[in-house]
């Protein structure tokens, strides 16, 4: 067994489930009061459900029942659409939540003054990145941020959740895949849980998650090359030359799931990429819901994450769906990366 798995065990054997741990953090930051224990039990409650609803639809689809309608002739509702409507219940009356935004919202849910008291944050999330893959049994995730409102008046404005990255104040996501994990960090450090379905209950199973300083993995959808801006082709050509005394070439893993290619990433070292190119200049992904928060992490474990050329949790956000280049991994392929894009050139 390797040191990693035996230390994984050693902790899954003492039990320390999220909720524990959570209410241990809130001790070094009194002034959360509780509120992170609360609100990562919803989440997490709202994963546990939105699990279930995954396997079922693996299930399902394996049987080729799916279709508009189920067994019962009445509409399937999408997946997305209902992971989104699982967070926003999970999270509408919880007391400091002012407002949700999410991936599936058009515009933020804005909480009824009945269910405030003090309303002093606010949640965004991505309640299913990469659902496409559902069908074909590959992991698929949810990513969620918290923020510490800005206003005062009593319903939140856009002004709340157009915040840089900075100002989080947890983040994290789950991963739906061949076990259930959760990965938060509330600024001190990174901390992974595994579900136990036998008890269903999230319990420490990768405490303290470092990246290391430079990975051999790099994770691109190659497919786009012919759209590439230079300086992106000539740092993945360069990815792919020999160098011993850099580990080259690294090895190409990309999964077309985000939260599936930044675990892998994150565990084993390596940099994923969604640049912009000449059809989407800023990419596909977006800032608020899934770069922020992918952002926050890979910080906290010691890794960086760039629009290629700024640190993305500067980026002041300009509208709620922005989308912006990423570039997210280790810190030494970051910086790489980011010296190919700004001298346009590299070598
Ligand atoms: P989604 O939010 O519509 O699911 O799209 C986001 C997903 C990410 O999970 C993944 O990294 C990316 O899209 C893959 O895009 P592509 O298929 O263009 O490579
Ligand atoms: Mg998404």
């Amino acid at each position: 067994m390797s040191p990693q798995a035996a230390t994984a065990e050693a902790e899954l054997e003492k039990g320390i489930t999220l909720e524990r741990h959570v209410k241990e953090e809130e001790r070094k930051f009194p002034q959360a009061r509780g509120v992170f224990t609360t609100l990562i039990s919803q989440i997490s409650l709202a994963a546990k459900i939105i699990n279930a609803e995954v396997n079922k639809a693996g299930l399902v689809d394996i049987l080729g029942l799916t279709g508009h309608t189920n067994i019962q002739g009445e509409e399937v509702q999408k997946l997305d659409t209902y992971a989104d409507e699982v967070l926003r219940r999970a999270l509408d009356h919880h007391g400091s939540v002012a407002a949700l935004a999410s991936e599936e919202m058009d515009d933020p849910y804005i909480v009824s003054g009945d269910y405030l008291d003090d309303g002093e944050y606010v949640v965004v999330y991505d309640p299913l990145d990469g659902s496409s893959n559902i069908d074909v049994n590959v992991s698929i995730g949810s990513i969620f941020s918290i923020l510490k409102r800005k206003t005062t008046n009593p319903e939140a404005t856009m002004e709340d959740f157009l915040q840089p990255g900075t100002e989080q104040v947890c983040a994290g996501y789950v991963i739906y895949g061949s076990s259930t994990m959760l990965v938060y960090t509330a600024g001190n450090s990174v901390n992974g849980f595994t579900l136990d379905p036998s008890v269903g209950e999230f319990f420490l199973s990768h405490p303290n998650i470092k990246i290391p300083p430079r990975g051999k993995i790099y994770s691109i959808n190659e497919g786009n090359s012919g759209k590439w801006d230079e300086p992106v082709a000539r740092y993945i050509a360069h990815l792919k030359e020999s160098d011993k005394a850099t580990g080259r070439p690294y090895s190409a893993r990309y999964i077309g799931s985000l939260v599936a290619d930044f675990h892998r990433n994150l565990l084993k070292g390596g940099i994923f990429l969604y640049p912009g190119d000449k059809a989407n200049p800023n990419g596909k992904l977006r800032l608020i819901y899934e770069c922020n928060p992918m952002s926050f992490i890979v910080e906290q474990a010691g890794g960086a994450a760039s629009n290629g050329r700024h640190r993305i949790m500067d980026i002041v956000p300009g509208e709620l769906h922005q989308r912006v280049p990423f570039f997210v991994g280790c810190k030494e392929d970051v910086a790489d990366a980011e010296r190919f894009l700004s001298e346009g050139l590299g070598r």
